[in-house]
């Protein structure tokens, strides 16, 4: 289907979603995100996984969070809001201020200074947000909005909004409506696990629809040193080279563990290594770019894979939660550094090994 036959997000699940006859829309033609099968890594990995991908990055403002704000921004302009404020590790920020920029409202985002990625903050800049660093991590940034909201007539658009989690159920759609099916498993990177409860919502809210007769086993991954639910504990100072994830207390913990219990699925961490790893084979084996934090689902299935826990034959799907290109700092410090030569044809097919 063209662009340009597309439907907002929320027209298209509308029946599914939160949405009154006078609910306006407020789009930027998010969603229908490509759901990519990806051979060439599957057989690297397993004998027995068929692995999607399902390439977040394609949203408007390149990460996943579109399909909650676009349903969280509607329902405030519904409400008469003239403000939206959110805390965020810069994609939340990102889509918020775009979101909030296309409604006309005013939107403020509070960053933990010094840890975003730069083309998350570039966004949150150019969509005109009132952009803040504080001295502090993403879990003091959303204690502050949390602060901020209850005193003030401000929207809070971070996933404890409900709207966010309602919008974001459509990606669980979107991969039933694709595949036929659910997939046996389902691999998510889990941060503030807003995400991971809005796929089990969503996938349950098909099979009770009739749409699908299965639901899948939810595999959800943290980095190994921001992983307070593996570890069963907030972590104070969370850390980890996956930005988006340096969470140590989510939100949505509870929900998260009722996904993996319902589901029979699991919770686990992986290092930034496997990480690292994982991005670094997802876009030169299959041309598929994504953000470090995205990579935890794949480098999750790849360390199952290793522990020889699919025995049957099964398909996964990998939510790659954001586009490589938000960070491409780190992209360029985990490659080799690319060749500088004179201006010259001889010195070029030298290096290419031609001559
Ligand atoms: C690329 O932007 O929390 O478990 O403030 O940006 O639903 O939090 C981002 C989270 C995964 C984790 N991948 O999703 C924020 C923020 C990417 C992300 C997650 C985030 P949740």
């Amino acid at each position: 289907m063209s662009r340009f036959k597309r439907m907002p997000l929320i027209e298209r699940y509308r029946e599914y979603l939160p949405m009154d006859e006078n609910t306006p829309v407020v789009s930027l033609y998010e969603g229908y995100t490509p759901l990519v099968k990806l051979p060439r890594l599957s057989a690297k990995i397993s004998d027995k996984l068929t692995v999607y991908v399902k390439f977040e990055g394609m949203n408007p403002t390149g990460s996943f969070k579109d399909r909650g704000m676009t349903m969280a921004i509607s329902k405030a302009v519904e409400a008469g809001s003239k403000a939206t404020i959110c805390a965020s590790t810069g994609n939340t920020a990102a889509s918020a201020a775009a979101y909030s920029a296309r409604a006309g409202l005013v939107c403020a985002v509070i960053l933990p200074k010094g840890e975003v990625a730069l083309g998350k903050v570039s966004q949150s800049m150019m969509h005109g947000a009132k952009v803040i660093a504080i001295d502090g991590n993403f879990d003091d940034a959303l204690n502050i909005v949390k602060g901020i909201t209850e005193n003030y007539p401000i929207t809070l658009v971070n996933s404890l909004n409900p709207f966010r989690i309602e919008g974001q159920k459509t990606g669980a759609f979107e991969i039933c409506d694709d595949l036929g099916h659910a997939p046996v498993y389902h691999a998510i990177p889990v941060g503030n696990a807003g995400n991971i409860t809005a796929y089990w919502a969503g996938y349950k809210a098909y099979k009770e629809a009739g749409k699908i007769d299965a639901l899948p086993k939810m595999l959800g991954f943290q980095a190994a040193g921001s992983a307070p639910i593996v570890e069963g504990h907030p972590i104070e100072f969370p850390e980890t080279i996956a930005t988006a994830i340096r969470i140590g207390n989510p939100a949505s913990w509870k929900r998260a563990e009722a996904a993996r219990d319902e589901s029979g699925g699991l919770i686990e961490k992986v290092t930034d290594e496997e990480i690292t790893e994982a991005q670094k084979l997802l876009a030169a084996t299959e041309g598929v770019f994504c953000e470090p934090a995205s990579a935890a689902s794949v480098a999750g299935v790849i360390k199952k894979a290793k522990e020889g826990f699919f025995t049957e034959k099964s398909d996964v799907v990998c939510i790659l939660t954001g586009h490589g290109l938000k960070d491409p700092q780190r992209a360029i410090k985990i490659c080799d550094p690319f060749i500088e030569l004179p201006n010259s044809i001889d010195a070029v097919a030298e290096e290419m090994g031609l001559k």
